[in-house]
């Protein structure tokens, strides 16, 4: 497995990281992690905003390489490790839908969910990016209905992303939870190493607010 440099992680407990760090368990991989804080701050620091000016996690830095932005995230570390073969490279016929499926992500359900979140008068579907918010999830769930995965039958990074963001945004009612929404969170969460990295995350969290 390609093992140097050793990418480092800079992540937060109980943030939109955990998935990442559910990703490098899916990976197998080992890693250098960096914690930060955010109610204390730590994510505000100068020496952090070197590292990401936006002052957000997830990143990674990979020798020269900072890379920020989940999907960015996922998909640099996916391509990293083709060993674990989370990524379809590039001629397999499902690397097309596997990059939809990741930039989607980014360019339309979180912007739209956002939006809704703090109930943003939509902009005409025309001009929006995300069309309108009910044609953005009707679009995720036909394409889950043919399941059990993302991508059909075959397990790939996008499902460590897409079922730990429906986990929270299902929990936080930013999304209803339909019943193939249920089932696919279900099945993503039930893998043995989402439920390594949650148990770790759990615990470093208690040491944050301890
Ligand atoms: N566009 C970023 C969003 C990352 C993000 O919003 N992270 C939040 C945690 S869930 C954060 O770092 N917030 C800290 C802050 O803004 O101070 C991505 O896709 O990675």
């Amino acid at each position: 497995m390609t093992t140097t440099p050793r990418v480092t992680f800079f992540h937060a407990p109980h943030t939109r990281s955990g998935a990442t760090r559910a990703l490098f368990e899916e990976l197998g991989v080992d890693y250098d992690m960096h914690v930060l804080d955010l109610k204390a701050g730590t994510q505000r620091e100068p020496a952090y905003l070197a590292v990401n000016p936006m002052g957000k996690v997830p990143a990674i830095r990979h020798g020269e390489a900072l890379v920020t932005e989940q999907p960015a995230v996922f998909l640099y570390l996916a391509d990293l490790y083709p060993e674990a073969r989370l990524a379809p490279p590039i001629g397999d016929p499902l690397r097309g839908p596997y990059l939809r499926w990741m930039v989607y992500y980014g360019s339309c359900f979180e912007p739209a969910v956002m939006d809704r979140s703090v109930q943003r008068e939509p902009m005409s579907p025309t001009a929006c990016a995300y069309g309108d918010y009910d044609t953005m999830l009707k679009t995720l769930t036909d394409q889950l209905a043919n399941g059990p995965w993302l991508l059909g039958d075959r397990f790939t990074a996008a499902d460590v992303l897409w079922g730990t963001a429906l986990n929270w945004t299902t929990q936080f009612k930013l999304v209803p939870e339909l019943p193939v929404l249920r089932g696919y969170i279900d099945r993503v969460l039930a893998r043995p190493a989402m439920q390594r990295a949650a148990a770790a995350d759990a615990a470093l969290a208690a040491t944050q607010s301890a």
